[in-house]
């Protein structure tokens, strides 16, 4: 196994990245994820780490955040008095004498979930002190982390200090979550934090111990327990210094801090090298489904391994009552907040290689259904509605008005209002998860529910209007153009939900007719009901221009003004952010895949083959790709178009969202659905994976010329398959 294919490395010490790089690095559990701040602090870091389901609405804030827990991270260490950091001010004469980093390279081990830092470092005393710094958060046990330092003496025998501390003091961006009061423990060898959300009053507590030096704690501020140590090194000598973390919530159980000092007391016995062959074990088992090789392309190998890496550190393993945020664990970006992301990019390639994650995924909105049964009835309908964005009360948490602009003006911001069709992602979510996996139990104690009182919503939200079923002040996947008439990719995908509502009635009918007879009196699916929704099958607008045999995005679309958005290139920004946000409602620019969405979601049940490929020469021009959602599936769908250049180019750049930050905002954390997006591209698009209408497993390879090979694993219905699709494909082997 090469390495370099299994290796993020950041080869010298770039301070402008640094933002950038904590969330590349993040590392996390599935219950914890904890961005790639340094140990020691750094000017202008943003040291993060972020549980699942802990969130907060602070006073004077529109919404909840996913809130910013204490940091288990802290390290300090001063090498003969030098303070050791990354950034060295010389010339501040307020601080104690600076020292010099002689060189900096980190890793990140994609396979094992353990990043790597090397330095090595000067102190103002000549002293020269190489250290190397490990972490992860493990997956054997989600509560714990653990740390290993080894500092080694390369040239004198200098004096080391050492502070190990955990910080109470966070925020997220500045505002408050916790309770100033915290419980701050320090005795012994351990030391411990304690504390409470302001509003939705979630506890946390987290445990240390440090092995390897003895200790003294301290505690002076209330919020930053510590442990301290001093040691001097000899030449050449190497002293190595462990730090374990213990992390529990009031999620999990009553007595969070006491809980976590007896669990850090545990995995401090068991010993750093015991958990980590702990924690490889279990990565090893992920890696065995979830490895997706490609021959003939090293660097978007790399990169698939990166996206699957994030993908499976965000998943939710133990816990069915939280789900996947746009940012994943890894950014403060959306609050933390679950939108349509997780069910139709992160959540269908879990489905075919880990389709525990995937359920647990699903769980969380059966679990929510009340939430979008109460934003259906607030809004004068049936059934249940589900918010734009998700957190862990399942009410809506969409903003309604932006951050202030550059002018401290706010925009509305209409989604969680308007962007109804996250019912139907999420109905077609649970149906593909069933398709693949015939997951019975699931279906007909939960994910029937999910997609028929979903049904029951479209039934009550569509107009009879002009001799037809019409729907009105929609957001479509392009958000640009906001409450308009008539999405197509809405229209036709409610249409496909009232089918599959039916199909799924009739297959309860015969299959569970137990759950069959609960389903139907609790959600009222009378004859009547059902004879509407056949008629909005039947009648429902959909619109197509038959002179250009082409879906029509929405009405009204192509009156306004034409922007040919391969013009603006090379860019760095999108072409709304060009035009502005006033200009560029008005014209043709389209956000992300919507039309093309609606191919890739449909396939050829859209339409013939011209139409789609009349589709894609329409749309693909007018795409400012303005949203990370937009490239993958642009990839996907050339593929199965066989425009392979195209989709090459759209999944190039898809899978190089995160590392190469080409939309500027990775500091805010990973785009989830991009790396969720890439995974898809590369199953259903290149490769061809789909079910036939029998439900038979089926690829259909058209590879990048360059590929040799791309060899994947997929779960079907409890088995596990695993092609080989070789570049040019004659006959395709399923093992
Ligand atoms: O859900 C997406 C949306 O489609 C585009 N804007 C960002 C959201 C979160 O990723």
């Amino acid at each position: 196994m090469s390495r370099r294919l299994w290796t993020l490395i950041e080869r010298g010490f770039q301070p402008g990245k640094q933002r950038h790089y904590e969330t590349l690095f993040t590392i996390g559990n599935g219950y914890f994820g904890t961005r790639a701040s340094f140990e020691e602090g750094l000017e202008g870091d943003s040291p993060a780490t972020l549980i699942h389901g802990i969130y907060n609405h602070a006073t004077g804030t529109l919404v909840p955040d996913l809130v910013v827990a204490p940091n288990w991270l802290p390290i300090n260490l001063t090498i003969d008095g030098t303070p050791f950091q990354l950034i060295t001010k010389t010339n501040d004469i307020m601080r104690p004498p600076q020292g010099y980093v002689l060189g900096y390279e980190r890793s990140l081990a994609l396979d094992t979930g353990v990043l790597h830092r090397e330095v090595l470092f000067r102190a103002a005393s000549g002293a020269i002190v190489r250290l190397i710094f490990e972490r992860f958060a493990s997956l054997h046990n989600p509560h714990i982390a653990a740390q290993r330092l080894r500092i080694i003496a390369v040239d004198g025998s200098p004096q080391i200090g050492v502070e190990a501390a955990l910080h109470g003091d966070v925020s997220n961006h500045g505002v408050a979550h916790w309770l100033p009061e915290m419980t701050a423990y320090a005795e012994g060898d351990q030391i411990g934090l304690e504390a409470k959300t302001s509003q939705s009053g979630y506890v946390v507590g987290m445990a240390s111990m440090v092995c390897g030096v003895n200790t003294t704690p301290s505690e002076s501020s209330g919020m930053r327990p510590t442990l301290r140590a001093a040691f001097k090194l000899a030449a050449d000598e190497e002293r190595t210094i462990e730090k374990f973390t213990a992390i529990f919530t009031s999620r999990d159980v009553t007595e969070p801090l006491e809980t976590a000092l007896d669990a850090v007391t545990t995995a401090q016995q068991r010993g750093y090298d015991s958990l980590l062959t702990d924690h490889q074990a279990e990565w090893a088992k992920y890696w065995a489904t979830s490895d997706i090789v490609i021959e003939g392309d090293d660097e978007c190998q790399l990169a698939l391994r990166f996206a699957t890496y994030h993908v499976l550190i965000a998943a939710p393993r133990h816990d069915e009552n939280v789900s996947i945020g746009a940012k994943t664990l890894s950014g403060l970006g959306y609050k933390g907040h679950v939108f349509w992301d997780t069910e139709l990019f992160t959540l269908p390639p879990l489905t075919f290689t880990q389709p525990t994650l995937a359920r647990n995924l699903l769980m969380y909105r059966y679990h929510r259904l009340a939430g979008a049964r109460k934003k259906a009835r607030e809004n004068g309908y049936e059934g249940a509605l589900f918010p734009w964005e998700s957190t862990d009360t399942g009410d809506e948490t969409t903003p309604k008005w932006s951050d202030p602009q550059p002018d401290g003006s706010r925009i509305r911001i209409w989604t969680g209002d308007s962007e109804q069709h996250i019912s139907t992602d999420i109905a077609y979510a649970v149906w593909h998860y069933w398709q693949w996996t015939h997951d019975h139990t699931f279906l007909t104690r939960y994910g029937a529910e999910l997609i028929l009182d979903t049904a029951v919503f479209w039934g009550s939200r569509v107009e009879a209007k002009n001799g037809r079923f019409e729907i009105s002040q929609q957001i479509g996947p392009d958000e640009y153009h906001e409450n308009i008439d008539n999405s197509v990719f809405t229209n036709r995908m409610v249409v496909w939900h009232l089918e599959t509502a039916l199909r799924l009635l009739d297959w309860l009918a015969v299959n569970a007719s137990g759950d069959y007879a609960r389903l139907v009196a609790s959600l009222g699916l009378t004859d009547v009901r059902l004879a509407h929704w056949h008629d909005i099958i039947a009648r429902m607008y959909i619109p197509f221009d038959d002179a250009r045999q082409i879906h029509v995005q929405f009405p009204g679309f192509f009156d306004m003004e034409y922007v040919p958005v391969p013009n603006y290139t090379p860019r760095t920004t999108s072409v709304q952010a060009i035009l502005g946000h006033v200009r560029s409602i008005q014209t043709q620019v389209i956000k992300q895949a919507d039309v093309v969405m609606l191919m890739a979601l449909l396939g050829d049940a859209v339409g013939s083959r011209e139409v789609m490929l009349n589709n894609w020469h329409t749309y693909y021009p007018r795409t400012d790709h303005g949203s990370s959602l937009s490239p993958a599936v642009h990839a996907w769908v050339a593929a199965r178009l066989g425009l392979i250049d195209d989709a090459y180019d759209m999944f190039y750049h898809a899978v190089h969202i995160d590392l190469q930050d080409n939309k500027g905002n990775v500091h805010d954390g990973m785009h989830a659905a991009a790396c969720g997006g890439v995974l898809q591209a590369l199953l259903f698009g290149f490769c061809g994976l789909s079910l036939d209408d029998d439900g038979r497993l089926t690829i259909d390879p058209q590879l990048p010329e360059h590929w040799r090979r791309v060899k994947f694993n997929v779960y079907y219905r409890g088995e596990l398959h695993t092609f080989d699709a070789r570049n040019p494909v004659l006959d395709t082997p399923i093992a």
